[in-house]
């Protein structure tokens, strides 16, 4: 879900959203004027985007096939890790987990959860090298059978979901499963409209973070992992060279690490 920065409320007083509105509209008619549509095809299309709506890919078909392009303001040479795609997956309020003795993140899992058992770290800092303890940490991934929990899975609410904090020296560990590459729902409107687009519906394996540091911008980013099948081609064009990680097999577990740097407000 693309992110509203705009705190007014949007009624019809607000000049902003007007501008926004006039633009649409404007634009909506110069696509028509562009793609020529004829009356039976301008009907088509209307057709389509009331289905897409009914069935509630709205928001993943404009975070797979728009959201890119409206971060890239934010994919410039600036210092500071790089953003991805918050996506339709995130959820707010999971639940907040401490870390046990070892400093490990251990996320909400269900018994004998299936796949690899993955130890992600990583170290959160700003822009100027200093490091930030205590930082917020949300963190969301897929789960082996490629399902994402509170959405359309088997798995308990929040499964493989949680907050938490940096520790002092700005570090975290989550003990987790290896994500798997997703394929988005290919069967409803969105899946039509990547058949018109020749246009296979896989994303590379990864993780989704957001991070919140007093002081600082939120940085909300995904972690993809060096050898995907996937990774030239996402449909969704969240692939940012310095988000990518290595796997490192260890025995009976894999490991994994990547560190972020925040840019300041
Ligand atoms: C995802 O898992 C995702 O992260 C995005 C951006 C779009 C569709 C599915
Ligand atoms: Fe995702």
């Amino acid at each position: 879900m693309t992110q509203n920065t705009n705190t007014q409320l949007p009624t019809s007083k607000n000049e902003r959203v007007e501008e926004v509105f006039e633009l649409f509209i404007k634009h909506m008619k110069e696509f028509f004027d562009e793609a020529k549509l004829n009356h039976e095809e301008y009907t088509n299309f209307v057709d389509w985007a009331d289905r897409l709506g009914k069935s509630g890919e709205l928001p993943l078909y404009a975070d797979v096939f728009l959201e890119t392009h409206v971060l890239q303001a934010m994919y410039t040479e600036l210092p500071g890790t790089q953003p991805s795609l918050l996506g339709p997956y995130y959820v707010d309020e999971s639940p907040y987990v401490e870390a046990d003795e070892e400093g490990i993140i251990d996320l909400p899992k269900r018994e004998n959860e299936p796949g690899d058992v993955l130890y992600f770290s990583g170290t959160v800092k700003n822009v100027d090298g200093e490091v930030l303890a205590n930082a917020d940490v949300d963190y969301w991934q897929n789960d082996n059978s490629a399902k994402y929990s509170n959405f359309d899975s088997d798995a308990p609410d929040f499964n493989l979901r949680g907050r938490f904090k940096t520790d002092e020296n700005g570090k975290f560990t989550v003990k987790t499963i290896q994500a798997v590459p997703y394929a988005i729902p290919d069967q409803g409107p969105t899946g039509e409209f990547l058949g018109y687009m020749d246009q296979h519906p896989m994303r590379p394996a990864h993780l989704h973070i957001m991070f919140k540091a007093p002081g600082h911008e939120t940085l909300i980013t995904q972690v993809f992992f060096e050898g995907d099948e996937w990774m030239e081609t996402d449909v969704a064009e969240g692939v940012r060279d310095e988000l990518i990680t290595t796997l490192e097999e260890k025995d009976g577990y894999k490991e994994a690490s990547l560190d972020f740097v925040l840019r300041k407000d």
